[in-house]
């Protein structure tokens, strides 16, 4: 992907301070995006000083440069979770219809939990449930229904790693009849061990294409001795049947290299979670030629967008597997 020369596109410096949490925050990162009426949203992932994380909206007429409003999201209803929520964060949002829903994660005692929200307008959210029974994070909605169920994507959190966070090296597809019920249908890709993508998750929501959903994932190299480095990658999924993988990327779309990219919060991740299309057919599929804006986490400490064109992300995801050598 080609990064764009207004990078970082969103920075600690572009937040209004809102006292009293809100004032000199630490950091906004992992936004997820979508273009809304006309109106490109960012929702932004803030941290504080306190380290208290909450979600606030950025607006943009052109997708680069972002007005970040001067207030945190309240997510109507969440009193009603009835157990304390530590941090909400890595919003993913999809439309339907006139309503946009946002799958994020809750951090929670003892697990992370994937939260459903929607907005008309992203001023006002309403909090509609938590969505999972285990530690799972990184969900991302289909925008449209297939064989009259919701879909996601999820990938649960297993594996132990060093230094005890729980992750996940599979990515599974789950379906709903209410969006909050979801059944594990399939896994989709796990992770290659050795290679840039051990540990999975998913990006941004798919896009629908005439050649199958594309949809940008990231992936965690573990295997350097000072830093696991997070990437991004591609792949695409049969339109009818998302269980089936028809293509998959061999190298990573994008990788930290920039500065902003390399040192930070957390350095060496680049963390995709907003994509939008520029451009569909009329029939409702993304056009070969169109411009993708992805937008993405650097460092856990600013926003970076990178754009490639539909049929390139496509090209990357049918390049071939990581060949075996040796046997
Ligand atoms: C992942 C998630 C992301 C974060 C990334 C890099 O496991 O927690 O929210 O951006 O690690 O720290």
């Amino acid at each position: 992907m080609k990064r764009s020369p207004h990078n970082p596109v969103v920075t600690r410096a572009d937040v209004p301070s809102v006292p009293p949490e809100y004032i000199d925050v630490s950091s906004v990162f992992n936004p997820g995006a979508i273009k809304f009426n006309g109106t490109y949203y960012l929702l932004l992932r803030v941290q504080s000083r306190s380290r208290e994380t909450s979600f606030i909206v950025a607006e943009s007429p052109d997708g680069i440069r972002f007005t970040v409003h001067g207030r945190a999201v309240q997510l109507k209803g969440m009193e009603k979770v009835g157990k304390q929520v530590y941090h909400v964060y890595d919003g993913r949002l999809t439309a339907f219809g006139d309503t946009v829903y946002v799958m994020f994660a809750m951090d929670m005692e003892g697990a992370c939990h994937l939260g459903l929200a929607s907005t008309k307008d992203f001023t006002e959210f309403t909090f509609l449930g938590i969505t999972t029974q285990d530690d799972t994070r990184n969900g991302v909605l289909f925008p449209e229904k297939i064989n009259g169920k919701y879909m996601r994507m999820d990938r649960p959190n297993k594996s132990e790693v060093e230094g005890g966070v729980r992750t996940g090296n599979t990515i599974w597809l789950s379906s709903s009849t209410d969006m909050i019920a979801w059944t594990r249908i399939a896994p989709l890709i796990s992770g290659r061990f050795h290679f840039w993508d051990e540990l999975i998750g998913s990006g941004p929501p798919p896009v629908k294409t005439r050649k199958g959903w594309l949809h940008i994932y990231h992936g965690v190299a573990t295997h350097f001795g000072s830093a696991n480095i997070y990437q991004a990658g591609v792949i695409l999924l049969d339109l009818a049947d998302p269980t089936k993988v028809l293509g998959r990327c061999r190298c990573n779309i994008l990788e930290p290299r920039e500065i902003w990219e390399l040192a930070g919060q957390v350095p060496n991740v680049v963390f995709p979670s907003g994509m939008i299309v520029e451009k569909y057919d009329a029939d409702g599929y993304a056009a070969p030629d169109s411009e993708v804006k992805v937008y993405y986490g650097a460092a856990d400490t600013v926003v970076g967008l990178a754009t490639a064109t539909v049929q390139e992300l496509i090209d990357a995801a049918m390049e071939g597997p990581i060949p075996v050598v040796g046997l």
